[in-house]
């Protein structure tokens, strides 16, 4: 109901009784508004704007680079925010069923709780599958061994980081949302721990980026290293300043380094003075996203702004 009523209303203000005529006449007009072509002009709607999030993200460098890359999307602006911005902006849009293009990426909530689709990128700016990985001070090993080793081992799945996203998008706390992810998984948890030593209270630093997946993560991890011993502190940071902090050892270590393509740039700076433990997940992805209500699937069906 309210799909026909937001599209009829966008057909009637953007496009002029004559075009109509004339669009009938060559490229006849379907239902939904669009026509052979697949042409729905659904930048004018939008202001050419994209929904970003905080300036320093991967993600909004790589649609920055879209903007760029694919003449079809000149004039098109990315506008920065922040992560809980987007994601009210969304709700809001879709909501009403109108038009929105926002800087995504999984794992994410969002799309469990709402039915969204990435646009196809056949130019690869946003690159393929990446790995979310682990990186740790040079000396870390050395230093404080047990968290080296609990860091190292530390990996799970898209279904565990997700079901703490969603339970904290829904109003749970942070900390509620952890510790009962940690006890309902104790087994997983156990393997990260296994044969490694408690410690009495050594102080270990973690650096991350407020975005909803490195919440869920860094606060996990922060769990268990507590459990064990450790007195954890977590510090949220830009994503240029984590990736420097783990590089000169102000911080211990993050889990949050999304590679090889979002973070490539600052991998490419700093990954030279850290150690690398590996992905502690698999299957990442960014690009642009949109509701699927939206009758575009590539980003090459969008419209240069006029
Ligand atoms: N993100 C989530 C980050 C990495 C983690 C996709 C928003 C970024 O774009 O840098």
């Amino acid at each position: 109901m309210k799909k026909i009523q937001w599209k009829h209303l966008g057909l009637a203000v953007a496009v002029a009784p004559m075009m109509l005529l004339a669009a009938c006449g060559d490229d006849e007009v379907k239902d939904e508004g669009t026509t052979d072509s697949g042409e729905v002009n659904y930048g004018e709607e939008m202001g050419y704007q994209i929904t970003g999030i905080e300036p320093g993200a991967g993600v909004v460098a790589a649609s920055e680079a879209a903007t760029e890359e694919y003449e079809n999307m000149d004039g098109w602006k990315v506008v920065t925010s922040s992560s809980g911005a987007m994601a009210t902006e969304l709700g809001a849009a879709i909501d009403k069923e109108e038009p929105i293009i926002v800087t995504g990426w999984s794992p994410h909530w969002k799309f469990q709780e709402y039915d969204l689709k990435y646009l196809e990128d056949p130019k690869g700016v946003f690159g393929d599958a990446e790995t979310i990985n682990t990186m740790v001070r040079e000396g870390l090993e050395q230093d404080s061994p047990e968290a080296y080793a609990i860091l190292d081992n530390f990996y799970w799945e898209t279904a565990d980081i997700e079901s703490i996203m969603l339970s904290i998008s829904e109003g749970t706390s942070v900390d509620e949302a952890t510790s009962t992810w940690i006890e309902e998984n104790s087994d997983k948890v156990a393997e990260w721990t296994e044969g490694v030593e408690p410690v009495e209270g050594t102080e270990i630093e973690l650096a991350y980026v407020e975005w909803d997946t490195e919440v869920a993560s860094t606060n996990v991890v922060a769990k268990v290293l507590e459990a064990q011993g450790f007195s954890v502190k977590v510090t949220p940071l830009d994503n240029a300043v984590m990736w420097s902090a783990v590089a000169d050892g102000q911080a211990d270590a993050m889990v949050a380094a999304w590679l090889p393509g979002t973070h490539g740039s600052q991998f490419e700076t700093y990954g030279g003075d850290m150690v690398d433990l590996g992905p502690n997940l698999e299957g990442a992805k960014i690009g642009f996203v949109v509701p699927t209500y939206m009758d575009i699937d590539s980003i090459e069906d969008l419209t240069p702004a006029e």
